[in-house]
């Protein structure tokens, strides 16, 4: 069975000018597809990859066993979790997540300026996350294709900082970007679902 590109859980001009069409096109449209698309070569050409699903393929291939496949479903499972994590509308943290929050953080506000600084002082591509560590909330961030689930961490929430992602609508500003994604866009329903510990499979795929 071959990956394939989820769809996106939102209309692709739900987010304006915030996160435009033209951004989805290319990124969900283009740069998604192209890891899926690569993954599945891959994978198509050794028999002892076939039927592991996106996670079985990110365990077997991470820490440079497999580079060249890592980076192709590192990138999937990474851009399928980020799309889970964005709303259109503007949400509050609510309940146990706003209580992590509170603890760990002091407020939203407080949260949502150390991902901002892990988002904009990661040099490079990567992705700035959110994750469950033995019931505490820790902000972390991942070079170019890799992932807090290779690492043994629950994921919440993960906030894509490759120029891809930004370019079109805020050209090299990924200050503005990660501004106006966290400030307005996270789903933190999604985020409170994952505090079940489950966030991984909710972007994975079977083999
Ligand atoms: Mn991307």
């Amino acid at each position: 069975m071959a990956f394939t590109l989820p769809d996106l859980p939102y209309a692709k001009d739900a987010f304006g000018k915030d996160m435009s069409a033209e951004t989805f096109d290319y990124h969900h449209g283009k740069h998604h597809n192209a890891y899926v698309t690569k993954a599945n070569e891959l994978v198509g050409a050794d028999a002892s990859l076939q039927g592991k699903s996106l996670l079985e393929l990110i365990q077997l291939s991470k820490g440079g066993a497999k580079p060249g496949l890592f980076n192709q479903v590192g990138q999937i499972w990474n851009h399928s979790f980020f799309w889970l994590g964005l709303s259109p509308e503007t949400q509050e943290p609510t309940g146990k997540l706003a209580d992590l929050i509170k603890e760990g953080f002091g407020s939203t506000e407080g949260l949502v300026e150390k991902l901002k600084a892990a988002a904009v002082g990661h040099f490079g591509s990567g992705w700035a996350a959110l994750n469950l560590v033995n019931g505490k909330l820790e902000v972390a961030s991942y070079h170019d294709a890799d992932t807090p689930v290779a690492h043994g961490a629950a994921p919440l929430f993960i906030l894509d900082v490759w120029e891809h992602a930004y370019y079109i609508d805020y050209r090299n500003a990924r200050p503005g970007y990660a501004d106006t994604i966290l400030g307005k866009h996270v789903n933190w329903a999604f985020v409170a679902e994952n505090l079940d510990g489950k966030g991984a499979e909710r972007a994975n795929q079977p083999g």
